[in-house]
């Protein structure tokens, strides 16, 4: 059990004073706008001046609420950077934007060493979540041009298979339906300790490592980000894969990090079923969606599912070895529309539960990403504590899918607590709502538009 320390000494100094729903609306679509870069949005821009893979989706899917022209840009100019196998990479660089303004910057990927990048576009040489069927159905099913929306998905379509493809193809490493990612940086929650049992154990060969200047230290507290160790296996692992050019077959054969995690996983579950919707929009064939989605359906209950734990946990796909952490991720199996109901009784029951509940302090938020009982849980460091608003966002609609409006009413209004606390932060402490990380930061402006649309809280 961790030490019990009053995290309430650091309270944020600035409070945004909302006065209701609507400024609160107002506010997140100028934080949009100021993120926008003429075809697309970065996600903020100090920390991250370029375009980001699921960072794109959960923008398109709050901008769908009033702009979808630049929702459905939004997708189609990310999808300019997907390669030739169907990998959507995790970064599509700015031209305008310096190589030092980000580090690993694209002198350091080096993308143009794999056989399919598309040559007029630089990238990273891993993906993340895919979560852009699920947003471009949003997008159709909130158009107000349902021609153009139509027309909209009949041309990303092709796309949304080829990445769907690529990832049942070449990262279903174990042939058991699930989806291996080869870096944390794939899994969107790079720093949480659900990776830590495959990390810890990663040994840096002396002089396998460049110099290099961190440029996230610049924009933002050190205390709040990976530490440099974290810091130096996520770059080791990237130079792995860039010195195999990026050939998942000679990497999967190689690499020390494969795990089979429940967040990514359930999201390519969640955007199976959307791409079956969209076959059905579009007049295609559902029909192969809804096998994969069945096939993921069932290889996540049987590999990821912990009866004992009473969550679901990530898997060392070469070890079999599972993750001993309770994680924000353990809840995203929610996004499965079929997930059985005792299961999600449970998954309930361990939000509800003190170890993502802080009720002992009177001013709480909730989830936090890491159990907050948890050696190791901090409340500022970046996925090993801190609320994050995507993730709130994830567990709000999966308990929504599954008719628990009281629990996802609690989580949905944490996500509308913290903005009006401490404004569009990247991150937020799960007892007194101070904002950590980048300000403006366009997830959480994008979904917090979508929570207050959706749905609208009680007044
Ligand atoms: C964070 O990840 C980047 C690397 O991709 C970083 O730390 O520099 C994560 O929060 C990730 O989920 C997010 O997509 C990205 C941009 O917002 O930042």
């Amino acid at each position: 059990m961790a030490e019990t320390i009053d995290h309430r000494a650091s309270a944020c100094p600035c409070r945004p004073t909302f006065t209701g729903p609507d400024q609160l609306l107002a506010a997140a679509r100028v934080v949009l706008d100021r993120n926008w870069l003429g075809s697309s949005t970065v996600p903020s821009r100090s920390l991250y001046p370029h375009q980001w893979n699921w960072d794109s989706a959960f923008i398109a899917i709050g901008r769908s609420w009033h702009e979808q022209s630049r929702a459905q840009q939004e997708l189609e100019v990310l999808f300019d950077g997907q390669w030739s196998n169907g990998m959507l990479p995790h970064i599509v660089f700015d031209p305008d934007t310096p190589d030092d303004a980000y580090f690993p910057g694209p002198r350091f990927w080096q993308s143009e060493r794999a056989a399919g990048c598309p040559p007029q576009r630089a990238t990273s040489g891993i993906t993340q979540p895919p979560l852009h069927a699920r947003a471009a159905l949003e997008i159709y099913q909130r158009a107000v041009d349902e021609p153009e929306a139509r027309s909209f998905l009949e041309r990303l379509y092709p796309k949304l298979v080829a990445q769907h493809e690529y990832l049942a193809g070449c990262r279903d490493v174990t042939g058991n339906g699930l989806v291996a990612i080869v870096h944390p940086w794939e899994s969107g929650l790079d720093n949480s300790p659900a990776f830590d049992h495959v990390l810890d154990d990663l040994v840096i060969p002396d002089g396998a490592l460049p110099s290099y200047e961190r440029r996230d230290l610049v924009h933002a507290d050190p205390t709040h980000r990976p530490t440099d160790d974290a810091y130096e296996r996520f770059v080791y692992l990237a130079l792995a894969y860039r010195e195999v050019d990026y050939d998942d077959a000679v990497l999967i054969d190689r690499s020390p990090f494969l795990l089979e995690g429940p967040l990514f996983n359930a999201i390519y579950l969640w955007s199976t079923h959307a791409l079956a919707e969209i076959a059905g929009i579009i007049g295609g064939d559902p029909r192969p969606h809804r096998a994969a989605a069945r096939r993921a359906h069932d290889a996540m209950l049987a590999e990821l599912w912990s009866d004992e734990a009473g969550r679901f946990v990530a898997r060392d796909a070469r070890t079999g070895d599972r993750d001993p952490n309770a994680t924000i991720i353990s809840f995203m199996p929610l996004l499965d529309p079929e997930l059985p109901p005792d299961i999600v009784d449970r998954l309930v029951g361990l939000l509800e539960s003190p170890c993502f509940h802080p009720s002992h302090t009177e001013e709480h938020y909730i989830i936090s990403s890491f159990d907050l009982d948890a050696d190791g849980f901090d409340p500022q460091r970046y996925w090993r504590g801190p609320v994050w608003l995507n993730t709130n966002w994830l567990v709000w609609r999966g308990l929504r899918q599954h008719g628990r409006h009281d629990v996802a009413d609690e989580v949905g209004d944490s996500m509308a607590a913290l903005v009006d606390r401490s404004g569009f932060s990247e991150y937020f402490s799960p007892f007194d709502g101070a904002g950590y990380g980048s300000d403006d930061f366009s997830w959480s402006a994008a979904l917090l538009i979508d929570r207050l649309l959706r749905e609208p809280p009680a007044a």
